[in-house]
């Protein structure tokens, strides 16, 4: 059940052109078009890298954890607990071996469409701290939008609450939808920084407008202000701006250098990973190597266009969902390399870093839509499955 053979797993591959799957989805601006196999993909360029082989679940051992309802994002505690978040607005404390949980926060989201609970994250000084940053999506007036927030995490006889839960800063403007609120969240490895995504909210132009926070990385102190110094500022953006140009940043992790890379839902075509740099315009929506779903093209990032390319991207697009970079010791071929977790795809996806430049490496047929990938303390690899609107279960992924 659990392991397709090769066979079964291409049609998968080849209808991710939809960027689609039941449940809510990132990937569309319009309802998804299914592309039939053999059907020319838009956009073709001279600079597309090439596809990966789908293979099976090899060459991992695979272990069910536990089931979430449409779970969204974790992250482990220094003892291996998880924190994991639920859509419907649940933060959850699990066991390591995922037998008993409690609910620690019940948070008021606006869980249409795309929204609701999304990343969980440990304050770098969580040990002293116990805080807990997350995101999620809220109405307010003009419309909706994402959400940063912390707690503390505190525990007695046995019970664990998120206690003293605090806004520290929301995307602007708020706009109608329920679509591309993005809200991950990474802290730079000095801990001094949260770097936050907001999504262009399937409204495009904001992701080039200086003054909106959306379809932007935003770099915020750990109390949600804009970070001293931001590239920006002085041009007259918004003063937490990082970069900008982006369309739903589902991803964002440093890797060991401390180089910052982010991942991207294309339209259709044209998902992205990117190395980001501050102040750089990544592109949307002027440049993608993507189209529009209804059929309008799309200017492909080019040489000298003056914005960012993608150091790898897919076409047919695989709609990543989460990403984490590796450094454990149980797959150590893959130290340094990029995990996504592919909705549409249904897919584990392995992108190679090399310093700054990046190649595509194995993607692996999981036959559900992943949603979040993890390290876990143990060296081994944690998948979310998304679930939709029902159950999604938690994977442990360890060398076959
Ligand atoms: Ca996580
Ligand atoms: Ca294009």
């Amino acid at each position: 059940m659990m392991k397709m053979p090769l066979l079964a797993a291409l049609p998968v591959a080849l209808l991710a052109c939809s960027g689609n799957g039941p449940g809510p989805d990132e990937t569309g601006n319009t309802p998804p078009v299914t592309v039939t196999p053999g059907t020319p993909s838009p956009s073709p360029s001279a600079s597309a890298t090439p596809p990966a082989t789908v293979v099976d679940g090899q060459p991992f051992g695979r272990t069910v954890i536990a089931d979430f309802d449409a779970p969204w994002a974790m992250t482990f505690l220094p003892d291996r607990r998880m924190l994991v978040t639920e859509k419907d607005g649940r933060m959850l404390l699990v066991t390591a071996d995922g037998q008993a949980r409690q609910t620690v926060a019940t948070v008021a989201v606006d869980s249409a469409g795309q929204g609701g609970l999304m990343d969980v994250v440990l304050a770098p000084d969580f040990a002293q701290s116990r805080r807990v940053y997350f995101t999620y999506s809220a109405a307010a007036d003009g419309g909706k939008r994402v959400v940063l927030a912390r707690g503390r995490l505190q525990e007695a006889n046995g019970t664990a609450q998120l206690t003293g839960i605090e806004t520290l800063w929301t995307a602007t403007p708020a706009v109608t939808g329920d679509g591309h609120y993005s809200g991950r969240i990474a802290f730079s490895p000095d801990g001094q920084y949260l770097f936050l995504t907001a999504g262009d909210r399937q409204k495009f132009t904001p992701a080039q407008d200086p003054k909106a926070t959306l379809g932007k990385v935003l770099r915020l102190t750990p109390d949600g202000q804009p970070a001293p110094g931001n590239p920006l500022a002085a041009q007259g953006f918004d003063p937490a701006v990082w970069s900008y140009g982006h369309r739903n940043l589902l991803g964002l992790a440093f890797d060991a250098s401390g180089n910052l890379w982010e991942q991207e839902m294309g339209p259709k075509g044209g998902d992205e990973v990117n190395l980001i740099l501050p102040g750089r315009n990544y592109g949307w929506p002027n440049a993608s190597n993507g189209s529009h779903y209804d059929g309008r093209d799309i200017p492909d990032h080019r040489a000298g266009d003056g914005y960012e390319a993608p150091k790898v991207w897919w076409n047919p697009v695989i709609s990543p969902g989460g990403l984490m970079i590796y450094s454990g010791s149980l797959f150590p071929q893959w130290r340094g390399a990029a995990f996504i977790g592919g909705l549409s795809s249904k897919a584990l996806i392995r992108v190679d870093l090399n310093g700054t430049s990046a190649a595509k490496g194995d993607q692996w047929d999981m036959g559900a839509r992943i949603r979040e990938v993890e390290q876990g303390p143990d060296g081994a690899i944690y998948v979310l499955e998304d679930g939709g609107d029902s159950q999604g279960r938690l994977i442990k992924l360890t060398p076959a």
